[in-house]
């Protein structure tokens, strides 16, 4: 009998992913989708058919409980969350809800569905948890031992949820693994994260339809990896006979300057100063100034490897966007 997975957030970047790495392997998917009006409802329905939506949110716990009776999973990923951290200083109390709190919800609805032992938990942690002060072991990067040091709500609310699950795991003998995922991207990352807003402007420009983009800090680091490689890292997390936590990255970190550098390459501008203009708006009340993943775990014991380096996930993600801009008239 074909597996069931149950996926939060699976209107999200990696829920597209997930998805359709699940829907290869043979399982039957289901998808929390929240919201009377969600105009991304129509885009899963179109673009994977194969899904079966049920409404919930992760605020609303009779709705997790209706969830998990409805899809019977044998694995639940919990992907939902509001994941701006930029945002998530202007919202922080909803943060702590959804990001946080919302994580205890789907937890004890596995907890008290009876069926608790049958069912196998994914939860998204993320190197924000780091929060970059820490560096203190330069070039190793962040593994699963490193210190936590949270500097945003989102942050913060990411680093609740990881102890919660960890600690369901020690209370109730459940199964539930902790991703530490460093930053993924791809053609379905949102247009409000660096990576997506600097490809599409950098699209834009080159078919005359933008002049310029507005960015914040530029010197911030990031260790970026390929979204559809690290949804596999996911599932493999949940295929082993324990769970556990572990970190996914690329072991790189390169700056937003070194990005703009690479996609407006892509193109064939190699001065990429006069189209950009620095705006305090997107500046953060604190910053994380670099993250650094070490991966070794997840490549020993998961045999986890991104198949994405840095200039491909660039070109990958400009070539995109400038399709999707070719195509609209606006
Ligand atoms: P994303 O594109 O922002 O997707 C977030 C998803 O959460 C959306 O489907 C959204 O639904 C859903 N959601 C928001 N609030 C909800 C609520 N109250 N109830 C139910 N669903 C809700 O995020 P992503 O990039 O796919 O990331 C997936 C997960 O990994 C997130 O938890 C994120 O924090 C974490 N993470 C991401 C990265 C990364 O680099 N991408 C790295 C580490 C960890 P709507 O469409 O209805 O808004
Ligand atoms: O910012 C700087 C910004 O919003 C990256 C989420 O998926 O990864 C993501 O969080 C950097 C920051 O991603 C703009 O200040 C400059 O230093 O693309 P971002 P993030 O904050 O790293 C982690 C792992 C997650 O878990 C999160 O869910 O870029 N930056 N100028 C800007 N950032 C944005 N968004 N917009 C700007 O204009």
């Amino acid at each position: 009998m074909a597996k069931k997975a149950l996926i939060t957030g699976i209107t999200g970047q990696d829920g597209y992913h997930l998805a359709e790495l699940l829907n290869k392997k043979g399982y039957e998917v289901f998808g929390i989708i929240r919201g009377q009006h969600n105009p991304k409802r129509i885009t899963v329905e179109r673009e994977q058919p194969f899904v079966k939506l049920i409404e919930g949110d992760l605020t609303d716990p009779s709705s997790l409980i209706r969830a998990v009776e409805l899809a019977q999973p044998d694995e639940v990923y919990n992907l939902a969350a509001i994941s701006h951290v930029g945002h998530s200083f202007k919202v922080p109390q909803l943060v702590a809800d959804v990001t946080g709190k919302g994580v205890l919800n789907m937890l004890e609805a596995i907890r008290l569905s009876g069926r608790a032992d049958q069912i196998r938990f994914y939860q998204a942690s993320t190197s924000e948890m780091f929060g970059g002060l820490d560096y203190n072991r330069p070039g190793l990067g962040y593994d699963e031992e490193a210190v936590f040091h949270p500097r945003s709500p989102y942050g913060v609310a990411k680093l609740y949820a990881h102890w919660i699950t960890k600690n369901y795991r020690e209370s109730y003998n459940m199964h539930a693994s902790c991703g530490i995922l460093f930053n993924h991207e791809g053609e379905r990352r949102g247009l409000e994260f660096v990576t997506r807003k600097i490809t599409n402007a950098v699209a834009r420009i080159h078919l005359g339809k933008q002049d310029h983009i507005e960015l914040g800090n530029l010197d911030a680091k990031r260790d970026w990896g390929y979204a559809g490689d690290y949804v596999e890292g996911m599932w493999r997390m949940l295929q082993q006979d324990e769970p556990g936590d572990y970190v996914l990255g690329t072991g790189e970190t390169h700056s937003i300057e070194e990005f703009l550098t690479e996609a407006f390459k892509a193109v064939g501008i190699d001065d990429w100063k006069p189209y950009v203009k620095q705006n305090p708006a997107f500046m953060r009340p604190a910053e994380v100034d670099i993250l650094l993943g070490n991966p070794a775990k997840a490549e020993t014991v998961l045999g986890w490897k991104r198949t994405v380096d840095f200039p491909g996930l660039v070109k990958l993600m400009v070539e995109n966007d400038i399709k999707i801009e070719s195509e609209s008239s606006k």
